[in-house]
């Protein structure tokens, strides 16, 4: 059968994956945005539908002081004696934790600390030993992939930290992963940083400390040579091993616009490439070392269909797993109904690093039609694409001494600009409407059945390479003013992607 990439769009970098009985799991990093560590799980790999999120409480993740792509960084999954574990970095405080659970659709537990630094957090089990690694300096003063001994109730160190291995010299050594694979152990990281120059490169020894040898054809995967090439940024990746006995590697890449001084706005998505253990069993990925935006594979039987999700409404989506907020919501102003959502705003705007009256929903595609009835009494409420606080278009509604207009408005780093609005007299409802394509969105108002466009906009100043940071375009209703009166209900949402 022929599988299409990203096998999960949209905003959601770093995957860990683990294989419990005949399904995967599979979790992701979250910055700033509430809930953290989404997760997912797949019968077939391809085919992947978000079950929940690990970190759902306060108590768990302080994100008020959390700045846009600070917070929760690269999680890892890890399954041991019938126990999930989730282990990630809080990059604002620094502090690495994990959380646990015996039940994955349930909650998991408050978190547990190590005194260990540096990020991406990684858990290898045993025979009764938990090695707890990281990226950054050991209690020796030497930088690498880090390692210590835990005792997995408390978090305790058991050992120092050590360094165990290097890297080849790439720069941004992360993410490292241990697996014991036919009797040795696989240590897998990622080199280059996560843009332009990211590959996944390997070492392997025979004790889970080391020394660790490196493959010699390393990167063992990068599509940085790939000029052109749709698909950039591949690394950051977690093997797993199917029912049949192969091996796969999950890991983030972009899709990007553009052929020469390309940009990506989509943020970071999931990759699947197919992995294979040779006779020396030192194992290669994908196509020649790249991942493609499609394989061609005898693995997955022609039987298992990938689904994709085209459109999505407030009746087909679940408030708790498909939007998300800004750091640690007001729950008091958020309705959350079956159809609509009405939404209060407060002083807090969507341009300062804080939890404004916001639900976002992930753009996945590039070519999209996104629309919402809205009524408003007092103040602004509208429809952003929202990279971050620098970074956001607006379209919407809001009142003036006479009464509402339309408005378009784009905020690109220092320069905030309402382009055009459109006086709307005394209707405090009206329908908004952004056409997406990969690299303009278009805005409109529609008033009775004549759709109007107040401008467009391009996509490139909400990219990555524009806006910096690691997250990647969401679509946030949202709602903001001084009056006590700032109420807007929203009904009627669609995205729909062609
Ligand atoms: C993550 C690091 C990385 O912790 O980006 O792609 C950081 N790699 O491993 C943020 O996602």
């Amino acid at each position: 059968m022929n599988y299409n990439n990203p096998v999960i769009k949209g905003f959601y970098p770093d995957p860990s994956v683990c294989k419990v009985d005949n399904t995967y799991y599979l979790v992701c990093s979250s910055f700033q945005y509430f809930p953290g560590v989404p997760i997912f799980e797949s019968k077939d790999l391809i085919n992947w539908t978000q079950i929940g999120h690990c970190l759902t409480r306060k108590s768990q993740i302080q994100l008020d002081t959390v700045n846009s792509s600070g917070g929760v960084f690269a999680p890892t999954l890890r399954h041991n004696n019938g126990r999930f574990y989730m282990t990630t970095t809080n990059d604002t405080t620094h502090q690495n934790f994990y959380v646990w659970t015996d039940d994955i659709y349930g909650e998991w537990s408050e978190p547990i600390y190590v005194d260990q630094g540096g990020i991406d957090p990684d858990l290898y089990f045993e025979e009764g030993k938990t090695y707890f690694m990281s990226n950054g300096t050991d209690d020796y003063g030497v930088g690498g992939i880090v390692q210590c001994e835990i005792e997995i109730e408390s978090g305790r160190k058991l050992t120092p930290s050590r360094s165990v291995w290097q890297g080849t010299g790439g720069r941004y050594l992360e993410s490292p992963h241990l697996y014991k694979i036919n009797g040795r152990y696989y240590l897998m990281v990622s080199e280059g940083g996560t843009e332009y120059g990211h590959m996944v490169t390997y070492a392997r020894g025979n004790s889970p400390s080391g020394p660790f040898e490196a493959y010699k054809n390393n990167p063992v995967l990068t599509n940085r040579n790939l000029g052109g090439y749709e698909l950039q940024g591949v690394g950051h990746g977690d093997l797993v091993q199917d029912q049949e006995g192969n091996w796969w590697l999950l890991h983030l890449g972009f899709r990007q616009t553009g052929q020469y001084l390309t940009f990506h706005h989509l943020g970071r998505e999931v990759f699947l490439t197919p992995v294979a253990f040779g006779e020396d069993d030192w194992f290669t990925a994908g196509h020649k070392g790249t991942t493609l935006m499609s394989f061609e594979t005898d693995r997955i039987t022609d039987t298992i269909i990938q689904q994709e999700k085209k459109v999505f409404t407030f009746e087909n989506t679940d408030w708790n797993l498909d939007w998300c907020y800004l750091r640690h919501p007001v729950a008091e102003h958020y309705q959350l109904e079956s159809d609509k959502v009405k939404l209060k705003g407060t002083g807090v705007t969507l341009d300062v690093p804080a939890s404004p009256t916001f639900l976002g929903i992930r753009q996945k595609d590039f070519n999209a039609v996104i629309s919402c009835e809205i009524s408003l009494t007092n103040g602004e409420a509208g429809i952003t694409l929202y990279m971050d606080e620098n970074h956001h278009y607006d379209l919407a509604l809001r009142n003036h001494q006479h009464g509402y207009e339309v408005i378009e408005r784009l905020n690109i780093g220092d320069i905030k600009s309402t382009e055009k609005a459109i006086e709307l007299g005394h209707c405090n409802h009206a329908t908004l409407i952004i056409k997406a394509t990969p690299t303009l969105y278009h805005f409109y108002v529609q008033i009775e059945d004549t759709e109007t466009l107040l401008g467009s906009a391009q996509t490139k100043y909400l990219s990555s390479e524009i806006a910096g940071g690691f997250t990647g375009v969401l679509i946030g209703l949202y709602a903001t003013g001084e009056s006590p009166d700032c109420n807007a209900v929203f009904s009627r949402f669609s995205c729909e992607y062609y």
